[in-house]
């Protein structure tokens, strides 16, 4: 048993009985932050509860996180023993630190905050900043660690995954740059669940997270945060804002965001109306909600139909955007035109120097992941920059930024991203974006021919060529058929030697992507099987690593063409026959029984 000095005078603490309710409390040292604050002073000690408890199979960290159905979350200790396995893997590191805790305002977050306090504070955790009702976005988390100079955060979140009691439930782990945990934590943590036999609870009252203020409870202090305000200072410092203010302000410009009811909710209004001037109504679905309307919250053509509809109506928007569940993913549309994430990270790349402040010295380098396709890597080509390929998932960028060798980098799968923060970050791509069209029209009169987000694709795909690009999901496949799958490709492999013919199409490589880290020389192997051509067309298959439950088949196809009379065609049009060969070569329907795949984009 483990005693510390406490009591809590906060009102807030209605639940528990503290010892003493003085008004002395009003000696916070942090008072000057902010007036909001209930005050306190430790004069008592908690104690620390330690409740056996037995390994739980299969919680081991995902491309993303732990993610799970919500009901398997709420299983007895299955939270506990993950965040008590993470404790134990920080072990004497994480004493005394400071850390940060939110998440996207998915159904049972504020359960989960009050579980993950209790560990916290009995693992000797310093203090916690706990966004407003447990909100937090993903890239503001990545954000807040950095410039409070954080242990790390926890992010309650299975970002694109639908949400409440019968979907699903995710926690993740970043740590002190800002970054996901890497695999050497990661991997510990999945060590701990499997031996795990006791938890260790501190017996303090819930906090109430609905006003901002601080609470302490003996050594341990949980102050509630505003989860906008170091994000949106940071993105200050990112872009030119009265710029972006003059030509959001604009008559004949129109802006429209779609938040899907999740967590950029909370960040749209302060950043887009309150900061940028955006009207009101550019706001889609910006409520919060712990199910998120019922939706998917993954902003591609197949989910984000509220905002597709718009675009490609008669009053579509000149800029439309959305993001996911917790607000590292982005869409951008154009009036009637998709940019493909692809090729959105590197349209920025080729814009970036010219039309965001953060860049105007130059771009250290370029990073986009493995089946991303090969856009970014001609921009770079020409811009004589350094371009990486990574494995699948946000945690392979961070050393590259640590170690100053990227600037830019992103995912196919609606993830963009910069060294400003080691996350994706949804809204920051949504100003790069605002940014590149406010910089190209600052000259262009009101009601003159503005420079318009297809015309910028336009010019893009004439001065570096066109990759196409298209992503095929088999959601929900069984996980044995998918597995077998994988089991056949691997065989074509081995007989698809350089040279090898199949279909129309020469190999160049045929290989399972591994990757060696340039920094710490980590090697993350099994990422991916791609057929590589002599063209330049790939065509790469993977098993997803962020579902909850079966496989997720994902095959990426991707196809280059320098000719300009090809550049308006359909991508799944200019994709086709290289598409045909990629379900004929694997043999997907076979296996799987699909006949059509769950999400094209
Ligand atoms: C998917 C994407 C990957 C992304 C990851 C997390 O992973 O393919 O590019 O980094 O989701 O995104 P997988 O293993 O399912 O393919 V998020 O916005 O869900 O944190
Ligand atoms: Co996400």
């Amino acid at each position: 048993m483990r005693y510390y000095h406490s009591v809590c005078s906060c009102k807030h603490a209605g639940a528990w009985s503290p010892l003493l309710s003085l008004a002395v409390c009003s000696v916070n040292l942090e008072a000057n932050r902010s007036f909001l604050t209930s005050l306190h002073i430790s004069t008592q000690k908690f104690a620390v509860s330690t409740v056996p408890t037995q390994p739980i199979e299969g919680q081991k960290t995902g491309t993303s996180g732990l993610r799970k159905k919500t009901k398997v979350f709420m299983g007895e200790n299955y939270l506990a023993n993950w965040i008590q396995a993470l404790f134990n893997s920080l072990g004497e590191e994480v004493k005394g630190k400071t850390i940060g805790l939110g998440g996207d305002g998915r159904y049972f977050n504020k359960e989960a905050v009050q579980t993950i306090l209790k560990i916290a504070a009995a693992a000797g955790v310093k203090k916690v900043f706990v966004g407003r009702d447990a909100i937090f976005a993903t890239p503001a988390m990545s954000a807040l660690i950095r410039r409070r100079s954080l242990y790390g955060a926890l992010i309650m979140s299975a970002s694109h995954n639908p949400g409440g009691p019968e979907e699903d439930w995710g926690i993740k782990f970043n740590y002190s740059s800002g970054e996901p945990a890497p695999e050497r934590i990661t991997d510990a943590i999945y060590g701990f669940t499997k031996n795990i036999s006791e938890l260790k609870f501190a017996d303090i009252p819930e906090t109430d997270l609905s006003q901002l203020g601080s609470h302490t409870y003996g050594d341990f202090e949980v102050e509630v945060i505003d989860p906008v305000e170091d994000y949106l200072a940071l993105l200050k410092e990112v872009f030119d804002f009265d710029l972006l203010r003059e030509f959001i302000k604009r008559p004949d410009f129109s802006v429209e965001f779609d938040a899907m009811h999740a967590v950029t909710g909370a960040y749209a209004g302060p950043i887009l109306v309150d900061a940028l001037g955006a009207p009101g109504s550019s706001i889609r679905n910006g409520t919060p909600l712990e199910d998120f309307g019922g939706g998917h919250p993954d902003p591609n053509l197949t989910y984000a139909h509220d905002l597709v509809d718009l675009q490609w109506s008669e009053n579509a928007a000149d800029l439309g955007a959305a993001s996911d569940g917790d607000g590292d993913r982005n869409m951008i549309l154009g009036n009637k035109f998709f940019i493909t994430p692809s090729d959105s990270v590197a349209m920025i790349a080729a814009n970036a120097q010219e039309c965001i402040p953060y860049f105007k010295s130059g771009l250290k380098g370029v990073a986009r992941s493995m089946p991303t396709s090969g856009a970014t890597d001609r921009v770079a080509e020409q811009l004589g920059l350094k371009c990486f390929e990574v494995p699948t998932g946000w945690k392979f960028f961070g050393n590259l930024m640590d170690a100053g060798l990227c600037s830019i980098c992103g995912e196919e799968s609606f993830g963009t991203g910069a060294d400003h923060i080691r996350e994706k970050d949804g809204l920051w791509a949504v100003l790069a974006w605002l940014s590149i069209l406010a910089y190209r029209n600052r000259d262009v009169p009101v009601g003159g021919k503005k420079v318009t987000v297809e015309d910028i694709a336009m010019e893009h795909w004439a001065k570096f060529g066109r990759n196409f690009f298209s992503r095929y999901d088999y959601e929900g496949v069984e996980s044995e058929a998918a597995n077998k799958m994988v089991e056949h490709l691997r065989e074509v492999m081995a007989k698809s030697s350089p040279g090898t013919k199949l279909g129309d199409y020469e190999v160049q490589t045929a290989d399972e992507f591994s990757y060696t880290d340039p920094v710490d020389g980590s090697v993350a192997s099994k990422q991916g099987l791609r057929f590589v051509f002599n063209d330049g067309s790939r065509i790469i298959f993977r098993l997803s690593g962020t579902g909850s439950s079966g496989a997720t088949v994902r095959l990426y196809i991707e196809q280059y063409s320098s000719d300009p009379s090809t550049h308006k065609m359909d991508a799944q049009e200019a994709l086709a026959p290289i598409i045909k060969l990629a379900l004929e070569v694997s043999q997907l329907t076979n296996f799987t029984g699909r006949e059509k795949p769950t999400v094209i984009t």
